[in-house]
Order: C-alpha cells, then structure tokens, then sequence
C-alpha cells in the first residue's frame, strides 16, 4: 500500500498539462468519488491496525499535496492565458480603420473620358512608349525638318536609326491602322514624353488621350456632332462646343476645340480670360499622306482624329492651378479626388 502511495504522489508532482480541462480530468481521476485516492481510502480500512497510523499520514499528505498542485496547476494556467490575452490586447475590440487609398485625379479623368467613347463605340488601344521615327513622325506627315524632331523637344534614346519616347500618342493611332482595316475606331489614353522646362503649365511627361475613326463616308460633321456630345458628358448638358481653324501635320483640315466657361457661363472672368471659352482639344480630318503610309486607301476611306491632354481636362474640371500637383503625389492632394466624378 505505501508503494500505491508514493507511486501516486509521484504522479501528483509530475503532472504537466496543458489546458485547463487536462486539470479538471485528472483531479477528477484523482480526487473524484470514484477516484484513485477514494480506491486507496477504501483500501485503507482493510489494513492492520498498527499500520494504519503511519499509512493515514501518507494518506492524508497525498490528499492535501493533490489538493495544493491542482489549484496551483490551475492558477499557473490562468495566468499564463491573461498574459496572453495582454499582449494581444482586446481581441474583441473593433479595428482602427485604415484611411483606403484613392484614384488619381488623372485616372479618374481618363476613365471617364474612356466611358463616354466607349458608348460611341470605340475600344481603347495601347503601344509602346519607347518609338520609333516612322510611328511618331513620319507616318504622321511630319516634313524631315519639322521642329518637334529637334532635340530640343523630344527626347531620343538612339540616333540612327532614331530611337525616342513618344512627344503623343498618335502613333499607337498608326500601329492601328497599320495592324487593322477599317472601320476604326479606337481611343488612345498614354503617358507622352517632351523636353520641356517645368513649370505651373508645363511638364516633360504628361497624359494624352487622342481618339481616330476611320470609314467610308466619315466626315466633319460627323466629327463636330462626337465632340459636342463628348463636351456634354463631360462638362454638362449646358456645354456649347466652338472650332477655331488650326494646324497639325496630320490632320486636314485641322480645328482647335473650346468649351463653354461653365464658371462663368461665358460671360467672361479670369478663368476664361474674358472670352468665355475655354481650349480643351485639337482636332482634324486625317491628312490622306497619313491614311497611305499606314496602308490604308485615302480614295475609299476617310476618317476623323482628335488629341487631349488628361492633365489640362482635369484642370478645368477640379480649378487645379498647378500642373506640378499631379506628379507630387502628396496625399493631401491626391485625397481630395476620393469621391469626384
Ligand atoms: C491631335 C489633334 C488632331 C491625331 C491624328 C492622329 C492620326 F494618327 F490619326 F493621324 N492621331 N491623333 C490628332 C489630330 C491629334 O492632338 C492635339
């Protein structure tokens, strides 16, 4: 019986559990009305009396110690969870929230110039950055000696053959109709390169978005009526559009493109400058030296084309006054734009 004793006292100290219910199970085997100690106590009536002295003691030790380990084995365990739980901190608590992210203003414009073509009809297209002579200039019907092929406004990256980054994205307008037979219609959002100095109005990369539309019969009017609608979606149904005559290498005959001063609604004010219209794109009937070098037939096809800047779209929408704001990237800035359009 002594042997019984120590062997459960030995079991006593060197329980190690893990959870509490490890805890409660064995104090139940040990302590319960059908416990091991009871078995013992039971066991224990049956001995000879000049035994019983010494066996009662160890019995009685055996029931405190069990006693003492379970509820400190309990408290350990206890504190080792609220240690836990501290350095997790209040699981239960809700989350700080994380400000989210927003779209850039100039996205938020060239996803919404996108749109509206769309539901004209067109695709979006995409090219490289990195061209060559013929895509940017000379499919364009840029003369040998035209001045946007000097250094001064373009970056090279190669002479010989001339290797540059695009100065506008109408030459992803000729990979397409080099790559595809009309009818065309695609819109074209890019970023464009041009070695210019900084300043509040001018940057040496910018955003453009041009659009083509290439058919039998396509004509200027066709072109005035798209534009007009373009300038609704865009600035509101009250938006008057007006074309001014102008020039592009490219474009026959060529227009610049005015809005309607909404801020004023063309009275005149200092944002308009007095006019009451403001520029927002060039324009033209594609010149029919360009619809050869791109393979397509001038005497069968004509088409129209038009060019913006995303940037300059978005000045006029937000009154942003300082080009240099889009490329800072200060979230100040950029938060501004959360919910716009
Ligand atoms: C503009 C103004 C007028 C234009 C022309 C072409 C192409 F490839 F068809 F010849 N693409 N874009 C164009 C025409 C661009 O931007 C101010």
């Amino acid at each position: 019986m002594t042997d019984k004793i120590n062997e459960l006292l030995r079991r006593v100290e060197e329980f190690r559990p893990n959870a509490a219910a490890e805890i409660e199970e064995f104090r139940i085997r040990i302590l319960g009305k059908k416990g091991e100690l009871n078995a013992l106590l039971e066991e224990f009536r049956t001995v000879a009396p000049e035994l019983k002295r010494e066996l009662g003691q160890r019995l009685n030790l055996l029931k405190t110690r069990a006693a003492e380990r379970i509820a400190a084995l309990r408290e350990e365990l206890q504190e080792a969870a609220e240690e836990h739980a501290a350095a997790l901190g209040d699981t239960t608590r809700p989350g700080t929230a994380e400000r989210l992210g927003s779209r850039h203003p100039i996205s938020l414009v060239r996803n919404r110039i996108v749109e509206v073509f769309s539901r004209l009809g067109y695709t979006v297209a995409d090219g490289p950055e990195i061209e060559d002579d013929w895509h940017v200039f000379s499919a364009l019907n840029f003369p040998p000696e035209h001045p946007a092929r000097d250094m001064q406004d373009t970056f090279f990256i190669e002479k010989d053959p001339d290797i540059l980054l695009r100065t506008h994205t109408s030459s992803i307008q000729v990979r397409t109709m080099e790559r595809q037979k009309p009818p065309i219609r695609v819109i074209c959002p890019g970023r464009v390169f041009r070695n210019e100095a900084i300043s509040y109005r001018a940057h040496c990369i910018f955003h453009q978005i041009e659009g083509l539309y290439i058919d039998e019969g396509v004509s200027f009017a066709d072109m005035k009526q798209s534009l007009l609608y373009f300038a609704k979606e865009i600035f509101g149904e009250q938006t008057a559009i007006r074309m001014r005559p102008s020039y592009f290498p490219f474009t026959e005959p060529s227009a610049e493109v005015d809005v309607s001063c909404n801020l004023c609604g063309g009275k005149g004010c200092p944002v308009c400058k007095g006019t009451g219209w403001l520029e927002i794109m060039g324009c033209g009937m594609v010149d029919p030296n360009v619809l050869q070098s791109c393979g397509i037939d001038p005497a069968k096809y004509s088409g129209f084309a038009f060019g913006m800047g995303i940037e300059r779209i978005a000045m006029l929408k937000y009154g942003v006054k300082d080009l240099r704001l889009y490329f800072e990237n200060d979230v100040r800035f950029l938060h501004q734009f959360d919910e716009a359009l």
